[in-house]
């Protein structure tokens, strides 16, 4: 990817980067500041903030970056969300810890539209930098991803990745609405991906993967042992969705501003 100017041409495309966030002062800043601009036709950076208690939500302010909260716990939760309240066409994830290439979003975008896809997905394994994952970390990705192609037979490379690419619309297919409230989402959007979009509008894409900035709130075995067996109830149909599509009702949304009271 060429340094300096992104791009020469503006995509004629709006697109909304959705970060889902708890506790990511370190790294929200960096995160944010290495979002390309003025690329595509509109750009929306928001966070789905679940309850942070250190300065994540602050940082965001400052940054002009729109705040939804989602006090529900989860990172699943919080796309659940986010995808319904995202206000632009193209949707762009990634964590807000500095871990995946916010410089080639850009790039990803327009071979979403050159090449007239519905959905990518971001492979960190092949080209994953020194540091950014663990030695259990690699073995745990690897025995999801494992069990993850032999049980849908989909052909996903890294089936734990968070950046995806992909156009909100969708989700107009209630099918394609991922039922997972916590890390599995990760799996089940790419199950769900390539079964009803297909092989040929939903790829994977290598890209580097880099060490995190800030503490981790993963549970290394916790949630390796949710997602596995997630990956088993999904394909027998033994999972239940525990909370409903969207935000919450009587959510506060979006803070344009202004913080709430800290409890
Ligand atoms: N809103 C919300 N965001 C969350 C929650 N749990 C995690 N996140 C965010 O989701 C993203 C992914 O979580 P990470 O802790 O990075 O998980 P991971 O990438 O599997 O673990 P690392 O490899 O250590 O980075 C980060 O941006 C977190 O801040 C939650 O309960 N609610
Ligand atoms: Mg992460």
């Amino acid at each position: 990817m060429a340094g300096g100017r992104i791009m020469d041409e503006v995509l004629p495309v709006s697109v909304t980067v959705l970060l889902p966030t708890r506790n990511e002062e370190e790294a929200l800043g960096a995160t944010v500041d290495a979002i390309p601009r003025d690329w595509c036709e509109s750009l929306e950076i928001m966070i789905v903030d679940g309850s942070s208690t250190d300065r994540t939500r602050e940082i965001a302010l400052e940054k002009d970056v729109r705040v939804h909260l989602e006090p529900r716990k989860g990172y699943g939760r919080a796309y659940r969300t986010g995808f319904v309240v995202a206000s632009n066409d193209i949707i762009v994830t990634m964590d807000a810890d500095c871990t995946y290439p916010a410089e080639l979003i850009p790039e990803l975008v327009k071979r979403l539209l050159d090449d007239d896809l519905d959905f990518i997905t971001c492979d960190r394994l092949s080209m994953a930098e020194d540091g950014s994952m663990s030695g259990l970390h690699g073995f745990g990705n690897w025995v999801l991803s494992f069990n993850a192609r032999l049980l849908f037979g989909y052909g996903i490379k890294d089936s734990q990745s968070g950046m995806w690419v992909f156009r909100k619309s969708i989700f107009d297919n209630p099918k394609m609405r991922p039922t997972n409230d916590g890390m599995p989402l990760s799996e089940e959007i790419k199950v769900l991906a390539r079964k009803h979009l297909g092989r040929k509008k939903a790829i994977e894409i290598s890209v580097p993967y880099r060490e995190r900035v800030g503490e981790a709130e993963i549970h290394t075995w916790g949630d390796g042992w949710k997602n596995l067996r997630f990956l088993y109830a999904k394909r027998f149909g033994l999972h239940r969705t525990r909370t409903e599509w969207g935000p919450l009702e009587d959510n506060p949304d979006s803070l344009n501003g202004t913080l709430p009271e800290q409890q």
